[in-house]
């Protein structure tokens, strides 16, 4: 049984990846955020950086979404994808960012322009903003509690650690539940 704070998670989740706001997770939503989010930064699609991107969104419906389809409808609905979430929870905390790992490490390194190694506010704004249509307030409210030291940069381990905990914790105190803003 899932606690509430991770219901609402869950949800949150949801609608974040369902990028068309059509109700549904299917392929078009992943390949639409990838293309928002690299054509946004002015990066040809053609370009190496831009096929890792896209490719990695379109690998992870493939190799996580995708699987949840119990009716094969071609579509995940809310319920299939919670019904699989709910029953991973607690199996295998690490698998969110064993699946997400290398995709997340091909997003930011592209969100991050000058390879510094972290992302600024505006840099985690365009990348909120394209991928996952968020408002201003949640991304500048997901901002600043993702970055755990309060420096202005927001690191791959952060994100990372905050991914993690938004997907795998019901702890009301985890900073990752902020991953998409406030709940
Ligand atoms: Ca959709
Ligand atoms: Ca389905």
């Amino acid at each position: 049984m899932v606690g509430e704070l991770l219901s609402r998670k869950l949800r949150r989740g949801f609608q974040a990846l369902d990028t068309n706001e059509d109700g549904t997770l299917d392929v078009q939503d992943f390949e639409a955020a990838g293309r928002r989010f690299v054509d946004a930064l002015g990066i040809d699609v053609q370009q190496p950086e831009a096929r890792a991107v896209i490719d990695g969104w379109v690998q992870l419906w493939r190799d996580v979404i995708a699987p949840m389809d119990q009716d094969h409808d071609n579509q995940v609905s809310f319920e299939e994808f919670s019904s699989a979430l709910t029953q991973r929870i607690g199996a295998d905390p690490d698998s969110y960012n064993r699946y997400l790992g290398p995709l997340v490490d091909a997003t930011l390194s592209t969100a991050d322009r000058a390879r510094k190694g972290w992302l600024t506010p505006d840099e985690f704004q365009l990348l909120y903003q394209t991928m996952f249509r968020l408002s201003d307030h949640a991304t500048r409210s997901a901002f600043a509690h993702l970055d755990a030291d309060s420096d202005g940069r927001l690191t791959l381990a952060e994100l990372r650690q905050a991914i993690a905990e938004f997907w795998g914790t019901d702890d009301e105190s985890a900073r990752g539940n902020w991953l998409f803003g406030p709940l």
